[in-house]
């Protein structure tokens, strides 16, 4: 067994809780902003998120489940990635205000996390399919300017064509840190992210939220419901944590030696 080297973050769902009170409200100002009557509940973006990427899901919602007259000019495939395209750069827009506004933190642990594994050397790294901007200031209006420098890596977006669950992005920025699988561990929150990242043979803690608590984990090294804090212990809903009662570099290295 090699040694732990990296920690390798996905970002939505893991580092900050982005997607339903976050993508979803930004996806909905930019319908509006266009003139389109469409409102992504809470419940129709749970199914939409079966689907990585936001032009991506918005080309999704066209093709299955489209309530009335589709978009002009959506006929044509070029049509349709133009239109997908302009919609997401506007949803893109409001996004990014949210976070400069401050209105999304991380979850409970994550800067403890991210702190203690810079403090002890530990490599770090972004693995994401959102756009690389929205991760740019998220860190820095939860963590401060100089944290963008933390990472390593910050492999995001359409970097590579195909998006999680496959397994490209995980392996696009181990090729960059010049790692191997079994140097590193992966976080993830949802079925598409454990998907990608167990298809690139990478360890998986899972921290799951609202919308990915009901999903399969059983290739995941241990599945919690936050990376937790020493006054606000995590629970265990898959695996064994030892005497662990939140997410330390000590349980990280202990996850990576099992089988
Ligand atoms: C996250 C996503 C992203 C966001 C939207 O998946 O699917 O598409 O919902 O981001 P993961 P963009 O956490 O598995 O990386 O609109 O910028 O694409
Ligand atoms: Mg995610």
């Amino acid at each position: 067994m090699k040694k732990l080297k990296a920690l390798l973050f996905d970002v939505d769902g893991t580092l900050a809780d982005t997607e339903r009170d976050g993508h979803r409200v930004a996806f909905n100002k930019a319908f509006q902003e266009a003139g389109l009557d469409w409102d992504w509940t809470v419940e129709l973006y749970e199914k939409l998120l079966a689907v990585t990427g936001g032009k991506e899901r918005i080309r999704y919602h066209i093709e299955n489940y489209l309530e009335g007259d589709a978009p002009e000019g959506v006929d044509t495939e070029e049509g349709l990635q133009a239109f997908a395209a302009n919609l997401h750069q506007r949803k893109t827009h409001f996004y990014l205000e949210m976070l400069k506004n401050g209105e999304i933190p991380l979850r409970t642990g994550a800067e403890r996390l991210i702190k203690e594994a810079k403090a002890a050397d530990y490599r770090l790294a972004i693995v994401t399919t959102t756009t690389p901007a929205n991760v740019t200031y998220l860190l820095t209006s939860t963590l401060g300017e100089e944290s963008i420098d933390w990472f390593e890596v910050i492999a995001a977006g359409d970097i590579v064509p195909a998006k999680k669950p496959a397994p490209d992005i995980y392996q696009y920025a181990m090729d960059k840190m010049n790692l191997t699988a079994d140097e590193c561990i992966a976080f993830e929150d949802s079925d598409n992210g454990i998907r990608s990242s167990v298809s690139a043979n990478l360890k998986t803690v899972v921290t799951v939220n609202a919308y990915t608590k009901d999903q399969d984990f059983s290739k995941a090294v241990i599945v919690l419901d936050q990376f937790g804090e020493p006054d606000d212990a995590f629970t265990v809903l898959r695996g064994d944590a030892g005497d662990a009662s939140y997410v330390t570099l000590e349980l990280l290295e202990d996850l990576h030696a099992r089988a």
